[in-house]
């Protein structure tokens, strides 16, 4: 049987707004996906799944050495047997049920790829800007290293205890090339964030109002990292379609 989060982790989780789990996916795991990652983006499926081009490279301004360095995402991945294990593996389902309860539902799934030689940094946000569900205490966001996520790589940075705030407002930020849809956070104070390195299989669980953001990768390889987030069975939607109607959504066993 799959052993959840312990008592002290998910008091960090309360307390700072993430817990960090160690190695909970294995090496062979890791690499199922990381590989299963490189074969749809030479051969995408097309919809729901979609792969999402750096802005540096769709705006020319790079010239990508393969078709894996002009990546910045490949997102809804439901559909995908392999990478979908990702939602479903064991110990990743008893972490999310001891946060989220009995009924736990997936509602979006990514890979986020950072290649060398792009700038592919992501701003302060919280994640709860792109979902109209709540309240924010059942959603659940995780993020798992494939590659190594280091200072120099361009690793998460969370800013601990920010999810303890409410929602802030949200914008482009001034830079000269921004993925889309990478807002940020207006006004906030990141001086006290925290450099979130993980080793492959390493898993990041965060609140969907910690303020997290990353960096560019200074190195020659890839960082690269899956990611989904999870809703607990009885949050609501404060749009005007059930989030369960979404097919996007999965429940995870
Ligand atoms: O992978 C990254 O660099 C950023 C991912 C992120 O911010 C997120 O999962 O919300």
């Amino acid at each position: 049987m799959s052993e959840g989060l312990t008592e002290a982790e998910l008091q960090h989780y309360e307390k700072q707004g993430f817990v960090v789990r160690r190695a909970l996916f294995d090496a062979d795991t890791v690499a199922t996906f990381d590989a299963r990652f490189a074969e749809l983006v030479a051969d995408p499926p097309g919809p729901p799944m979609q792969i999402m081009r750096d802005v540096m490279v769709a705006k020319g301004a790079v010239a990508p050495a393969s078709t894996l360095h002009a990546v910045n995402k490949l997102f809804s991945f439901e559909a995908d047997d392999v990478l979908f294990g990702y939602c479903t593996h064991a110990q990743m389902a008893a972490c999310l049920h001891s946060l989220l309860g009995e009924e736990v539902f997936s509602i979006s799934t990514n890979v986020f790829n950072k290649p060398p030689g792009v700038d592919g940094r992501h701003p302060f946000h919280q994640d709860l800007r792109y979902y109209r569900i709540r309240p924010a205490e059942k959603i659940v966001g995780t993020w798992t290293a494939l590659r190594m996520a280091t200072r120099q790589t361009g690793c998460l940075a969370v800013l601990p205890g920010s999810h303890k705030g409410g929602l802030l407002e949200h914008g482009y930020p001034d830079w000269e090339y921004v993925n889309h849809g990478f807002y940020a956070a207006l006004d906030v104070d990141v001086s006290q964030r925290e450099y979130v390195e993980l080793e492959p299989g390493d898993t990041l669980f965060f609140h969907p109002l910690l303020l997290h953001g990353s960096g560019r990768n200074r190195s020659d390889g890839f960082r690269r990292a899956a990611s989904a987030h999870f809703v607990a069975g009885d949050a609501v939607s404060t749009g005007s379609k059930p989030w369960r109607d979404n097919p996007l959504v999965r429940k995870i066993p």
